[in-house]
């Protein structure tokens, strides 16, 4: 214990150069350069801000100038229709949380993509939202072919889109043997990440035509993905390596299982997972925010213990874990807060910042959190988002 404990620590030291290392390292979830620069960053956000004020206030002015079309806009914000919005894997979890308190609002329309109708059904009734502010419809991540469909019936359900949440995932950290999705692809990453890249390429067009106010894409991400934080650093850590897994379709059979080409590891296997979902949030920023003007975000909402992503963990690691995470690290959160968080990348008009990874202090105060450096690695994310297309059969 107290071998790895040093030696991870060495590594992550020499991930970083000098300063640069203290300025990555995050500690229970919060980047601890995040408190030796708020300073710095405060005073830069204030000119920022001078800049926006005086900006404003010229296009202010030409508002009043031109009362038609500020009689327009007041009109539209006046008639502002319910939202849509897709979020995937609302069954359970941080989904259905998210779900709940965007219902709540009255002001969106959740459209619930679940694998599991009748359990989606189920977990709404009794998270008490009102029927008019949902709707199911079939997904399964794991199949290509699902995907394609779902995609099919929302087109044809005549909604508009205005945010895409990538929300569902699964976690086999006790599987010995890799288990595979319905195309043949390592299940974590199959559905984690493959599934939602089809499903948020295929709806680009739609979100694209949305005339939503600010129309969002939120992939979700995690800390144990990141190795720029102590999490990170827990035993198997996330690595992409040159992907040759990936290229050779994580089908365990001529290829590995492993996107880095190594033995199957079911943790290593989810925390690669994130790693792809961060990265494909940022190539799409790359790609289509200054063409679409679409907000893309992912975020780490923090660890929320209690959630069904643990239901194949070892029963004492489910006991353990959410009161190591309460009392000990301090990262825990409830399912209830990580919705609140979530619901506001979706919501939040002062969350429209495209390309961030977003992260909450203690106080759950929403701030701009670093990637590791394989997390924000450009050349990697485009290497990623190449592979995949061929995968999916888009390329
Ligand atoms: C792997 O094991 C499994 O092999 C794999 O199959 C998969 O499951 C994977 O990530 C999932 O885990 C990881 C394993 C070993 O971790 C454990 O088994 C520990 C389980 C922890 C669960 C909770 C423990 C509870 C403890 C007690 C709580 C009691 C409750 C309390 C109530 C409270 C009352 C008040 O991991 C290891 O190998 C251990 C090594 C851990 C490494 C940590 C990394 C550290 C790195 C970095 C150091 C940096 C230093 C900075 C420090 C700053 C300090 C100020
Ligand atoms: P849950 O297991 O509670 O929720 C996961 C959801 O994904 C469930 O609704 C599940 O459906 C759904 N799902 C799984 N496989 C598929 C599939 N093939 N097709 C469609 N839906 C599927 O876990 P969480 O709420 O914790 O996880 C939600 C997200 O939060 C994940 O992206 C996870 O990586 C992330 N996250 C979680 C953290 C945590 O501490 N819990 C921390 C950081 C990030 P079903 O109900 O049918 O099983
Ligand atoms: Mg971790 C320092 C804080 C911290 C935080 C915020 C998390 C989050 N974890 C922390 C520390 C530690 N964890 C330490 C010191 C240990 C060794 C005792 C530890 C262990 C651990 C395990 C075995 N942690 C885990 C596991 C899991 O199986 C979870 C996992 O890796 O899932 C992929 C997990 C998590 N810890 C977290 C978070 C958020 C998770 C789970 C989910 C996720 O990343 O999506």
């Amino acid at each position: 214990m107290t071998t790895s404990l040093l030696s991870s620590a060495v590594s992550i030291h020499k991930e970083g150069k000098s300063l640069v290392s203290l300025k990555e390292t995050s500690f229970m979830g919060t980047s601890v350069g995040e408190h030796l620069n708020t300073e710095f960053k405060s005073t830069i956000l204030r000119s920022k801000r001078e800049c926006n004020r005086r900006n404003g206030s010229i296009r202010a002015q030409t508002a009043v100038m031109t009362p038609a079309t500020n009689r327009a806009s007041q009109e539209r914000k006046k008639t502002l229709r319910k939202g849509s919005v897709v979020i995937t894997g609302a069954s359970s979890g941080l989904g259905l949380a998210t779900a709940k308190a965007l219902a709540e609002t009255g002001k969106w329309h959740v459209i619930m993509a679940c694998r599991d109708f009748l359990k989606a059904e189920r977990a709404a009734k009794s998270a008490g939202m009102s029927k008019e502010n949902y709707t199911i419809m079939h997904l399964d991540l794991s199949s290509l072919d699902s995907v394609r469909q779902f995609v099919d019936s929302f087109k044809k359900s005549g909604r508009p889109l205005d945010v895409l949440v990538c929300n569902a995932a699964v976690y086999q950290p006790t599987a010995r043997e890799p288990a595979f999705t319905a195309e043949g692809f390592e299940l974590s990453v199959g559905t984690n990440h493959l599934g939602h890249f089809l499903l948020s390429r295929l709806l680009m067009d739609d979100l694209n035509k949305s005339d939503y106010p600010s129309k969002r894409l939120i992939i979700v991400g995690s800390i144990t993905g990141n190795t720029n934080t102590l999490a990170g650093n827990v035993p198997p850590k996330a690595n992409l390596g040159d992907l040759r897994g990936l290229a050779g379709g994580l089908n365990g059979l001529n290829s590995s299982a492993m996107i880095d080409g190594g033995n199957f590891d079911g943790a290593k296997a989810y925390k690669d997972s994130k790693i792809c979902n961060m990265l494909t949030m940022q190539e799409f920023h790359r790609r289509y925010h200054e063409e679409t003007g679409i907000t893309f975000a992912s975020l780490y909402p923090g660890c929320i213990a209690t959630t069904g992503l643990f239901r194949e963990h070892i029963p004492l690691f489910r006991t353990l874990f959410p009161p190591f995470q309460k009392h000990i690290t301090k990262g825990y959160v409830s399912e209830e807060e990580s919705g609140k968080r979530l619901a506001r990348v979706v919501s939040d008009p002062s969350l429209t910042k495209s390309g961030v990874y977003w992260s909450w202090n203690k106080d759950s105060a929403s701030f701009e959190n670093q990637l590791s450096q394989e997390a924000s690695d450009v050349d990697k994310a485009r290497k990623v988002w190449d592979v995949s297309e061929k995968l999916v059969g888009l390329a």
